[in-house]
């Protein structure tokens, strides 16, 4: 997919070095934005990354995030990909779906705001605010509302949690009969998890088209940090040295045999990784990627 690769090059060719907390050191560029219509087909980046059983958990992720639990008991059924960080009860303090279903409020409202009567439809229960039935009887009501936004970020939760939402927020938007979707990600790594994100998007735009009575319109991405791992210790260490060299090569690419130049440079001039590290450089693969599909 030409937006894709568009992300790719471009976080390689002008980013920055820069490590991290995770200790895999990255190539990081601000405020990457793409855009992709989803009349054109379906947004599916034809790696390896996204067949056989990544795509049942991406659809059993999605699945979680709409039924609002904020545990992970039925969906470590299905699939392991939140094993990590949930206890032993299956309980975890990333709080998407929980947030999407149930977002934290007063019975009451805020304080010092009038809670009208007919808000009290997307309260459940417990005191909390369904903002995806918000949205969708808002997108019923009055779709050329500009307020359609659902929100996963909660600074209280935020400040504790050990994964703070990384796609955080996204907006829904109506013009003519089209519903397009625009997603704001705070952290995004380009190789692994765009793709899935993209792609748990993509059908969440055509679902609730499909539930509202609109045309599928557009899904528009806007990652702050846009990010490639790039290697651990010495190797991540001589990407910092020489990600100039690298811009350079790549600045010259003009066919795919050319990217496959700068690929075979890479594997011969930086260090080995670590033992048992070997799949944290991102890099050659995603400029095999790029010759393969111009
Ligand atoms: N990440 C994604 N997409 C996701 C997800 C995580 O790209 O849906 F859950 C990546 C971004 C980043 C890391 O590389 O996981 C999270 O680290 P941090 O919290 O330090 O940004």
């Amino acid at each position: 997919m030409r937006q894709y690769l568009d992300l790719v090059t471009d976080v390689l060719g002008t980013g920055q070095y820069k490590p991290n907390r995770t200790g895999v050191d990255t190539i990081s560029g601000f405020s990457k934005h793409y855009e992709v219509d989803l009349q054109e087909g379906f947004p599916l980046l034809t790696t390896k990354d996204l067949s056989g059983f990544r795509w049942n958990s991406l659809i059993h992720e999605l699945l979680w995030y709409l039924s609002g639990e904020e545990h992970i008991k039925n969906l470590r059924e299905e699939t392991g990909i939140w094993n990590a960080w949930a206890d032993d009860e299956g309980h975890l303090d990333t709080a998407y779906g929980r947030f999407w279903r149930r977002y934290p409020v007063p019975e009451d409202g805020l304080p010092g705001e009038a809670w009208p009567e007919d808000g009290h439809r997307w309260m459940n229960d417990e005191g909390t605010f369904d903002q995806l039935a918000y949205v969708l009887d808002t997108l019923e009501e009055n779709p050329n509302s500009r307020r359609m936004v659902i929100n996963a970020w909660h600074p209280a939760n935020a400040a504790v949690s050990t994964l703070p939402p990384c796609h955080y927020t996204f907006v829904f938007n109506v013009q003519g009969d089209k519903l397009n979707l625009h997603l704001t990600q705070r952290s995004g790594d380009i190789a692994l998890g765009v793709p899935f994100n993209l792609a748990a998007y993509a059908i969440l735009a055509q679902v609730v088209a499909q539930q509202t009575g609109f045309e599928l319109g557009k899904f528009a991405h806007t990652i702050v940090d846009a990010h490639v791992y790039c290697g651990t210790g010495d190797r991540g260490a001589w990407y910092g040295d020489n990600l100039d060299e690298l811009q350079r090569r790549l600045a010259d690419v003009e066919t795919n045999e050319d990217y496959l130049g700068v690929r075979d440079w890479l594997l011969e001039a930086a260090p080995e990784e670590a033992e048992g590290e070997e799949d944290y450089d991102h890099v050659p693969g995603l400029l095999l990627q790029a010759a393969r599909e111009p």
